[in-house]
């Protein structure tokens, strides 16, 4: 206990040594079933898009094979995928959304 001298050096001086947290990028997987128009209106509803932007996105994964939705941090990044995943089964689409660590 208490081994860490210089750990404990550093609290005992406090510098604010703020770091940024990690950021997740949230990524839109393209499939050949799930409807243009369903995954608009999952931008629109998870990722706060309007109309335009969101078309946009869906286009570029349609065309690109994934996209990204938005960039967050862990659990929040965590807890939109896991929406977007729920809400897809529950409509009986196979969408699928997955997050990647920010380089
Ligand atoms: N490729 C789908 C279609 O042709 C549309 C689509 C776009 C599906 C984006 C998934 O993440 C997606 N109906």
């Amino acid at each position: 206990e208490g081994g860490d001298l210089d750990g404990n050096l550093a609290v005992l001086e406090s510098k604010p040594k703020l770091k940024r947290p990690p950021m997740y990028k949230v990524m839109l997987l393209n499939d050949d079933y799930t409807p243009m128009d369903f995954v608009v209106e999952i931008l629109e509803k998870f990722f706060g898009m309007n109309r335009e932007k969101a078309t946009h996105v869906m286009l570029t994964v349609h065309i690109h094979g994934k996209a990204v939705c938005g960039i967050y941090t862990r659990d929040i990044a965590e807890t939109k995928a896991a929406q977007v995943n729920q809400y897809s089964r529950e409509h009986q689409h196979p969408l699928l959304c997955d997050i990647e660590a920010v380089e």
